[in-house]
């Protein structure tokens, strides 16, 4: 089923028109009612009635993640704090996070574009969805709870944690599709099989992931561990939450709510647009937001854009699994490396489990990247000898894929410890250089 077919399936001639018509009212709008980006432009010397064509946007100067912070918490607000009734922040580790605001129409359209995104994915209002995101600040719950409640489907508000509970519940409400980060999902269904459930053997058919990134490999895992189809979806606090774009039955790239947002992507040293097909950073605008607008975000997720109509007959254009993150990638001795080729490899492999985690030091001069991961409890022997082998066979191949020589060692089933939310595998304990 298609949710807005009107917006969904539109003539990219026509979308790109609306687009150029919203990206005009938000220059405007922002430019009158956030000193911030007046200022912005005029430090570039540049006015809202500069876009005479749509890739003047290129003229415009980005946004970043460092002039959000600066404006905490309500800095970049657009409209007067009577006007917003929903607040959310960013899950920031460090500092302050950026906090940003929706009025009763972005909550709607928000709704909306989450009804759209989980329709593409395959719920309908026969499903009885479980949301295992923490329920707060983070966009991630409330965001799919308004879209699910919208599409008529049961929702389970359980939240995250308490993973038997989660368990009985799936058993006893039924649940047949689950919302969470990959790795969370990963996590539940091991605590499932150890309390004697086998995930496949539940009702559970959909999965709808995000937040993190997350490589083809563990989605093949995923729906082997739970029978289930596992679907992508990508968004962010800094452009609304989830709802930005999501997978569709095909699962070949996530079809991207034109309407509300123009992404472009762009190199990430020179700032240059990309043309379609060209891998690099995603940069958002909204285009109807009203509280918290922002004009080229520079979200730091690397992708790319296809534009082909999708088998799904939806015409909207689709954005590539985010495979990482520009500020994800190590660099290792003068090499660059992203922790997706690291998962890639090891999950390719026989008798590893999908939980790793990658440490980076420094030993004088010179880096070290070490990979740890779990054995399968089927390949841990406790033998010696085996792990040797084992562990010289996993350098050898992610040597292969990384031009780097890493160390690599096994551990025992369960011993490195499961995240709740967003997965942290890296570990970079090298001095910062200032
Ligand atoms: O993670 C919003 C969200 C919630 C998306 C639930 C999907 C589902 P933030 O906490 O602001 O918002 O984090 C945004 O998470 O810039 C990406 O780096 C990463 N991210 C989000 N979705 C995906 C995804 C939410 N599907 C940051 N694949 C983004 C890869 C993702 N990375």
């Amino acid at each position: 089923m298609i949710w807005d077919r009107q917006h969904e399936c539109m003539q990219r001639e026509e979308m790109q028109a609306l687009q150029f018509e919203r990206l005009k009212e938000t220059l405007h709008r922002v430019y009158r009612q956030v000193p911030f980006y007046r200022h912005l432009f005029a430090e570039h010397g540049v006015r809202p009635e500069d876009l005479r064509h749509p890739a003047d946007i290129a003229k415009f100067p980005f946004t970043t993640k460092a002039a959000l912070r600066d404006n905490y918490p309500y800095g970049l607000f657009a409209v007067p704090m009577k006007e917003v009734v929903r607040l959310h922040a960013s899950s920031g580790t460090t500092g302050k996070p950026v906090v940003v605001g929706y009025t009763r129409r972005d909550l709607k359209t928000w709704a909306e574009l989450v009804a759209r995104m989980v329709t593409q994915a395959g719920v309908t209002d026969e499903d009885v969805v479980q949301i295992t995101f923490g329920y707060g600040l983070f966009t991630g719950a409330f965001g799919l709870h308004y879209g699910l409640e919208r599409v008529g489907a049961t929702i389970v508000p359980s939240s995250v944690g308490n993973t038997e509970k989660q368990v009985m519940l799936m058993q006893d409400f039924s649940t047949t599709a689950l919302v969470g980060t990959p790795s969370y999902i990963l996590h539940l269904g091991e605590a499932a099989r150890s309390m004697g459930v086998d995930p496949a053997g539940l009702k559970v058919r959909l999965g709808l992931f995000g937040s993190e990134a997350w490589s083809e490999q563990m989605r093949m895992e995923l729906e082997r561990m739970w029978g289930m189809k596992a679907t992508d979806n990508y968004g962010l606090s800094e452009v609304m939450g989830p709802g930005v774009c999501g997978e569709c039955g095909a699962a070949a790239g996530m079809h991207i709510s034109e309407d509300h947002f123009l992404i472009e992507i762009i190199d990430p040293e020179t700032g240059q647009p990309l043309d379609y097909g060209r891998e690099g950073e995603v940069v958002i605008t909204t285009l109807t937001k009203e509280a918290f607008p922002v004009v080229r975000y520079r979200t730091r997720d690397i992708s790319v854009i296809n534009p082909e109509p999708c088998p799904c007959g939806r015409t909207t254009a689709r954005l590539r699994k985010v495979a990482g993150r520009t500020d994800d990638m190590l660099i290792i001795s003068g090499v660059n490396v992203f922790p997706s080729q690291i998962e890639s490899v090891l999950m390719e492999i026989d008798g590893l489990s999908p939980h790793y985690q990658i440490v980076v030091d420094k030993k004088g001069y010179l880096d070290h990247l070490e990979v740890r991961v779990e054995l399968t409890d089927e390949k841990f022997t406790g033998q010696y000898r085996d792990l040797e082998a084992m562990e010289s066979s996993v350098r050898r191949r992610l040597q292969r894929v990384l031009s780097i020589n890493p160390r690599v060692r096994l551990l025992e089933p369960r011993s490195i410890e499961r995240s709740r939310g967003k997965a942290q595998r890296v570990l970079d304990l090298r001095p910062k250089e200032n």
